[in-house]
Order: C-alpha cells, then sequence, then structure tokens
C-alpha cells in the first residue's frame, strides 16, 4: 500500500505513534510519506519505504496568520496524485482530519482517510465552539476513525456527539527502545546513592499533568524513604513546578533534567512511575516505562486505567489525592515480593494487549479495507 501520514512531528505521544506506526509499516514494505511541518524526530537516519515531504508556509507580509492548514492541504493532495496514494492517516483531529478531507477535494482522487484522535484535540478543543463544528466535521467526513482508548472513544461521543462509528485502537511502543535493564552506571553518574529509591515522572510540563500532585505525592515518599525524582520534559508548568519542590522543601532532590532524548535511559534508573494527570486519554509513558520494567501509579482520568490495571500492574489514585499515591508508593518501594508480581504481571498485560505487531495488525488491517483496487 501507498500510505501517507500527517502529524505534528515534534516531540509528543501523537507524534511519536504517527511515526513509530509508519515505520512499521515501511518494514513490512508499504510505501510510506510523512507530510509533515518538519520530519518527525523518531526519524533519525534514512529508512527504506520512507519519504518525508516537508511543508513550508507562505510567510507573505498580507497574512496575519500564515495559512498552515490551507498550505498542508495543497501539500498532501500533491502527494496523493504524485505518489497514488491509497490511503492518508490523519493524527489529531485539529486541523489535520479536516486538511485531509480538504485535501482529497483538491486532489479529486478518491483515497481513503484514517483519522485518529489522540485526546486533547477533543477532551480540550472539543469544548472549543470556535473548532466544535470543524472537528465533527472531520470525524464524520473521514472514512475510518479510531481513538487511542475506550475513555477518549466515550467521551468523543459525549462532547462532539458524531455521526459516526469511532474505533478504539491502543497505542504501542517500539519495543527495541525501552529494554528492562538496570542502569546502576547512569544512577552513579548522577550521584544517586545505591540505597535510595527514585521516582520518575515525564511530560510535556502542561497544566493537565498536575505535576504539583506528583512532586507533593514525592515530598510524602521521602518523608519516609531515602529518594530522589526525576522530572524529565519541559513546558509552561515548568518553573511554577520548581518553585512548588523548593516551597515544599524538596528541591534539592528533585532533578530537573529537560528534555531528553534517549528517555529509556532514565527509566531504567527508576523505581516507580507517576502520572497524576486531570486529563489523559491513553499515557503513553506508562507502556514506556512498564516496558522498561518499571511499575507506575497513575490517577483514574481518561484512559489511564485502561492501561494500569489496579492492583495488578499498578495503582490507580482518584486525581489529586497525594497521600493514597504516596501510600501506595510507599507499599511498592518497601515490598519487593509485591514488586516483582506487579513486574511479572504487567510483562505479560503489556504484551497481550498492546505489542506493536498486534496494534500493527489492526492499522494495517484498517488501512487494507480502504484501499480501492
Ligand atoms: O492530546 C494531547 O495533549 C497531545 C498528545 C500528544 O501529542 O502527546 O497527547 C495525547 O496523545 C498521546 C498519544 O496518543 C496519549 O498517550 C496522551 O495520553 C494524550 N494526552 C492527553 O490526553 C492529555
Amino acid at each position: 500500500m501507498k500510505i501517507g501520514i500527517t502529524c505534528y512531528p515534534t516531540m509528543g505521544g501523537s507524534g511519536i505513534i504517527a511515526t513509530e506506526l509508519g515505520i512499521k509499516m515501511a518494514e513490512r514494505g508499504h510505501d510510506v510519506h510523512f507530510i509533515t511541518s518538519n520530519t518527525p524526530f523518531r526519524i533519525q537516519f534514512q529508512m527504506p519505504n520512507i519519504t518525508i515531504h516537508q511543508v513550508d508556509v507562505n510567510q507573505y507580509s498580507v497574512f496575519q496568520y500564515p495559512p498552515y492548514d490551507i498550505t498542508l492541504a495543497t501539500k498532501i493532495a500533491e502527494v496523493i496524485n504524485v505518489y497514488d496514494l491509497d490511503v492518508l492517516h490523519m493524527h489529531y483531529a485539529v486541523p489535520h482530519a479536516i486538511c485531509g478531507i480538504l485535501a482529497r477535494q483538491i486532489a479529486r482522487k478518491d483515497v481513503g482517510i484514517v483519522t485518529t484522535l489522540h485526546g486533547t484535540d477533543i477532551t480540550v478543543l472539543g469544548y472549543d465552539s470556535t473548532l466544535k463544528g470543524a472537528i465533527k466535521f472531520g470525524i464524520e467526513e473521514s472514512d475510518i476513525v479510531t481513538s487511542v482508548s475506550n475513555a477518549l472513544t466515550q467521551e468523543t461521543y459525549d462532547i462532539i456527539a458524531p455521526d459516526k462509528e469511532i474505533n478504539t485502537v491502543y497505542n504501542f511502543i517500539n519495543e527495541k527502545d525501552f529494554e528492562p535493564i538496570d542502569n546502576k552506571a547512569l544512577r552513579a553518574c548522577y550521584g544517586i546513592p545505591d540505597d535510595y529509591k527514585v521516582l520518575i515522572h515525564v511530560s510535556n510540563f502542561r497544566k493537565v499533568k498536575r505535576i504539583q500532585d506528583v512532586i507533593k505525592t514525592f515530598s510524602l515518599v521521602r518523608a519516609k524513604l531515602k529518594s530522589k525524582l526525576i522530572l524529565l520534559g519541559d513546558g509552561p508548568e515548568l518553573s511554577k513546578m520548581r518553585s512548588y519542590a523548593k516551597k515544599l522543601g524538596v528541591l534539592d532532590d528533585v532533578m530537573f533534567l529537560g528534555k531528553q532524548d534517549k528517555v529509556a535511559s532514565y527509566y531504567q534508573m527508576a523505581d516507580l512511575f507517576l502520572l497524576m494527570s486531570e486529563k489523559e486519554s491513553f499515557g503513553l509513558v506508562l507502556l514506556e516505562a512498564m516496558h522498561t520494567g518499571v511499575v507506575c501509579i497513575g490517577t483514574t482520568a481518561g484512559g489511564i486505567q485502561e492501561v494500569i490495571k489496579h492492583n495488578e500492574t499498578g495503582f490507580i489514585v482518584d486525581v489529586g489525592d497525594t497521600v493514597q499515591a504516596s501510600e501506595y508508593a510507599i507499599e511498592l518501594l518497601t515490598n519487593d515480593n509485591l514488586y516483582s508480581k506487579f513486574q511479572d504481571a504487567m510483562q505479560i498485560d503489556i504484551n497481550k494487549r498492546f505489542h506493536s505487531t498486534i496494534i500493527t495488525d489492526q492499522y494495517e488491517a484498517i488501512y487494507q479495507s480502504l484501499v480501492k483496487n
């Protein structure tokens, strides 16, 4: 098949999924065309069967707002015709789903369109009356719509009420990138003594992640156990969170390490992952941590409960319940038998439900169902 993919190419779960899926499809022999504003960051060297088409937005002085959406649609249309694409896969509803539909009209070719909803395109932007109609249009005019969790599928029906079936297809990771190795050497480089426990959180530091709850939970754990907290990522909440850690008197034990490419090494240093979000359609970082052997505590938000099975592969707490999170954390960090039991259960579960082969098969079948000849 000849597959066009559009996503946000910067760091972020939706871009990662789109890129890894494109790589998997290329490995299966399909021709994959990324049509994006930049080279997706996971594509770091030449890969057979993958072509990158960069969208350059016209900055003509008349434009107060350069027309990215129209330029993207025009580029996609060009790629549809030049490469005779069979399928377009648009990641994130706004503006990508709508751009795909416009591109199909510009190209005047009946290419199949798959749209994948990722999270805030529905749970935040879906409430915006200036966008809601366009999101509904993008969903209804796509041939097949998928969402990354049952929770997001349900929220899409509740918020947008589209006249369209939405299929849940879970996220996956490239397992090879997240090997369960105990990275003592890196711990030593960071000066973390052997008898310390390491908690970790990885995100884009937006409000929805409630990083204050991660730091508060850590402060309660640290009061009982020698421990460090690694915070990976950057975003609007970062400096506020540094001040909060200082206010709680734990700043010396919180390591703000910013954006890092090789996140797996940091999971490999960690004993526990915290995801305290108030909105989270899936939480790709959970899969990354779990595959690396790190047990997770998450909240009841969105699809987190579909990824972590409470009291079986990790723990779930109500949003904001830092006391309960700290109690679960201490239980896990002081009970080796429980920790290993959860580790074993989580490896079996993630391989059964989220393995890259299973999810790639599902998307490949979706694409095949849209190929016209
Ligand atoms: O929706 C977003 O906030 C952006 C998006 C991204 O590009 O990282 O994150 C969402 O998509 C990821 C991949 O499907 C999910 O793992 C994240 O849970 C989801 N984020 C939210 O729902 C907040």
